[in-house]
């Protein structure tokens, strides 16, 4: 006999090599309705979340309750980490399935092929929209398309993907779930017939485990009890005021123009303008509200503002409060350096021009010397620096 002889012959592994007595629908079924629940979620809140950054949104965004926007994008993130280590556990449960040999008939070849071809879309989409979410939430942009727009239309791919999915599965899932966990009733083909390491009990206690702590240590970005735990938020508590800084004025390139004694914000109405000082600013009647900042990267934090309405600088140059205003930074380039203002927050009594955050001038980070906070509203539109508001009505 020679070596060669002994060499183990190459050999394709297929379905039924893969024995493990988790690999069974019960555990699949019972991940996936979880995993179901989160992406449902995630959904939702992503759909209200676009909808909120939309410019001239055809049905306006609510302003109230103030912390909506706050509480949806938290859970958009907690739902969206969650799904993380629900769909690993459960693509780990069902890989055995991609070996499985295509079936000979030319009619079953047809259905397979599409089943196939719509777990993949549904497994593409779904990994896609955990990693450019997390990736969002780190702030770490290695691509080059337009977060929002391509997060958004893939996220209805993949819903899409899932009903499919699911009412293609149907009978089954509602078989599994009806079934006892230790039931081997739907398990392939081959698959052991007890236990081995892990039972499904433990297996599926993990996973649940495994996503808890997806979500503490991730949800410590918007809940403040929890962000002594979050090792995972990326956004801590500190900053100026205990509120996190996203990006500072030295980043935007705004302090020499924010620092400037020429500084003035310039409000333009019907052709004509008019300019304020931040001597001015101080000088108007001042109003306090307590209104997060809601971060779409996911942390947010309470916080107390004080400044001057903007339907009161409306007022001064003789526009309706009911206006559609666009809100200028001094800031040159970059997505943050405008947002506008619907006509239902323009005229609302909490939209503000502040000049504060917790009774202390506002810091150069915050958006000193003056920036918009309104209720309700996605942080990335909270602009800083502001330098010119553009009426229109
Ligand atoms: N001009 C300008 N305004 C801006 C930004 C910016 O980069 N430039 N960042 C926005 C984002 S993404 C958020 S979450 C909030 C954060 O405000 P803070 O840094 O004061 O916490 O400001 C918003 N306003
Ligand atoms: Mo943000």
């Amino acid at each position: 006999m020679t070596l060669l002889d002994q060499r183990p012959r190459v050999r394709v592994p297929d379905e039924h090599d893969f024995t493990s007595w988790l690999r069974s629908p019960a555990v699949t079924a019972r991940v996936g309705l979880w995993l179901g629940v989160a992406f449902g979620i995630a959904f939702v809140t992503g759909v209200i979340s676009h909808w909120g950054q939309t410019p001239h949104p055809w049905l306006p965004f609510p302003s109230s309750p103030s912390w909506g926007y706050r509480v949806t994008q938290g859970l958009h993130v907690a739902s969206g980490s969650a799904a993380v280590p629900l769909l690993l556990v459960k693509l780990w449960t069902v890989f055995p399935k991609l070996l499985a040999r295509p079936p000979r008939a030319l009619g079953d070849l047809l259905v397979h092929g599409l089943e196939r071809v719509s777990i993949a879309v549904l497994v593409a989409s779904a990994i896609f929209q955990l990693a450019t979410g997390l990736a969002n939430v780190a702030q770490w942009y290695p691509w080059h398309f337009h977060f929002r727009a391509t997060h958004y239309a893939v996220a209805w791919v993949a819903v899409g993907a899932l009903l499919v999915h699911v009412m293609v599965k149907l009978p089954l899932i509602r078989a599994a779930l009806g079934s006892d966990l230790d039931s081997r009733a739907h398990d392939r083909r081959g698959a052991a017939d007890g236990p081995g390491v892990l039972t499904r009990r433990a297996l599926l206690r993990t996973t649940w485990a495994a996503a808890g702590v997806a979500v503490l240590t991730t949800a410590g970005a918007s809940v403040p009890w929890l962000r002594r735990i979050s090792v995972l938020g990326v956004r801590s508590g500190h900053g100026p005021g205990g509120v996190p800084v996203n990006h500072t004025a030295a980043e935007r390139a705004v302090v020499a123009a924010a620092t400037s004694a020429a500084y003035r914000v310039v409000v333009a109405y019907g052709g004509r303008e008019a300019s304020y000082s931040l001597a001015d600013l101080r000088a108007m009647p001042q109003t306090t509200a307590s209104l997060p900042i809601a971060c779409v990267e996911g942390w947010s934090a309470g916080a107390t503002w004080t400044g001057v309405r903007l339907r009161d600088l409306l007022a001064l140059v003789g526009a309706p409060a009911d206006s559609d205003v666009l809100v200028r930074s001094l800031q040159r380039a970059g997505g943050e350096r405008y947002s506008y203002v619907a006509p239902n927050l323009a005229s609302h009594p909490q939209t503000l021009l502040a000049l504060r955050l917790h009774g202390e001038s506002l810091s150069l980070d915050h958006g000193f010397p003056c920036r918009l906070i309104a209720p309700d509203r996605p942080g990335v539109l909270q602009t800083k620096w502001v330098g010119r508001l553009e009426v229109s009505s």
